[in-house]
């Protein structure tokens, strides 16, 4: 082992829309989850590793901590609290451009009772003037102890590797924990199936972002090089259906793109995207669809 080599666990926790995915992501330097306007997006644990010479800091993205209306939203903050249990490192996110509310409050005295380094992070500081941001850093002291509060931009990187600095100096001195070039351990069919349900995001309203969930059939890849992805977009009442795929199907379509070109991207070659809506009745309170659902 190498001397003064680090490595350990960390996770961003906050209320939905705090913007953990992203940081996530701007930290990984790679798209391992997905994001969206929509609070409640991330449904599942992401693993994302960053290697560094001395140390490797291994971030675990979970879903917003919310009052559970569903069976799904039980599950989803099970999820949390077992993460919270095995990191090192617990960063919890707080939005500069909104106030701190009751959920913060919540969150925060919830993460106090862990054995974990807690650090505060500010999260779209490219959202607020400077007074701002000011103030939110002195409201951040009064909710609660921090070893460190890091300002921070996503969308503009500022700060980002700052709070990578911080985080790893928090990290335990430890052995190599994953191989040098995994940056996930997320399976690419749920990948896949992750960039087909943030295109169907898109432009969804009100409870429906919540219906929907997407399952990968089958992934082939022929000899040409060509990736076939079969999946299906499930939601949970048939008038779903009817938004979900569009007037002649256009909106089905337009996802389908969006979806292949994330796929694309991913896999680096050509895809054919097979897509079909299905209806599984009230899923997010039916513990065997749940399951189906991988939930
Ligand atoms: N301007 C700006 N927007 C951001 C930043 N970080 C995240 N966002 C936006 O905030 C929204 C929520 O981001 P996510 O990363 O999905 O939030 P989350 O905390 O993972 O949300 P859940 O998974 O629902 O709990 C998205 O529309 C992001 O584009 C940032 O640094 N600057
Ligand atoms: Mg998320």
């Amino acid at each position: 082992m190498q001397q003064n080599y680090r490595a350990g666990f960390a996770c961003f926790v906050g209320r939905p829309n705090a913007g953990k995915s992203t940081l996530t992501n701007a930290i990984v330097g790679q798209k391992i989850a997905i994001t969206s306007a929509k609070p409640q997006t991330t449904r599942h644990t992401v693993r994302g590793v960053v290697h560094r010479t001395d140390a490797q800091l291994v971030l675990v993205d979970t879903p917003g901590l919310h009052r559970p209306r569903t069976l799904l939203g039980e599950r989803l903050n099970d999820l949390v609290r077992s993460t919270w249990s095995e990191v090192d490192v617990i960063g919890l996110c707080l939005p500069a451009d909104e106030e701190i509310g009751r959920g913060d409050r919540f969150i925060s005295g919830e993460i106090a009772e862990l054995k974990a380094t807690l650090v505060a992070v500010v999260t779209k500081t490219d959202l607020v003037d400077r007074a701002t941001l000011a103030k939110r850093l002195l409201a951040v002291q009064e909710l609660g102890e921090f070893a460190d509060i890091v300002p921070v931009s996503a969308v503009s990187g500022e700060q980002v590797g700052t709070l990578v600095d911080v985080m790893i100096g928090h990290l335990p001195a430890s052995p190599q924990l994953y191989p040098d070039d995994m940056l996930t351990d997320e399976p690419e069919h749920v990948l896949m199936a992750e960039l087909i349900r943030e295109a169907a995001l898109e432009g969804v309203r009100d409870e429906l972002p919540h219906s929907i969930a997407v399952l990968v059939e089958e992934v082939l890849v022929e000899d040409s090089g060509l990736t076939k992805v079969y999946a299906d977009i499930y939601v949970e009442r048939s008038s779903q259906k009817a938004i979900v795929i569009g007037h002649q199907a256009s909106r089905l379509k337009d996802v389908g793109t969006r979806a292949r070109r994330a796929i694309e991207d991913l896999v680096g070659g050509r895809v054919y995207l097979d897509l079909h809506v299905r209806v599984a009745k009230d899923w997010q309170r039916d513990p065997k669809q749940l399951r189906r659902l991988g939930f």
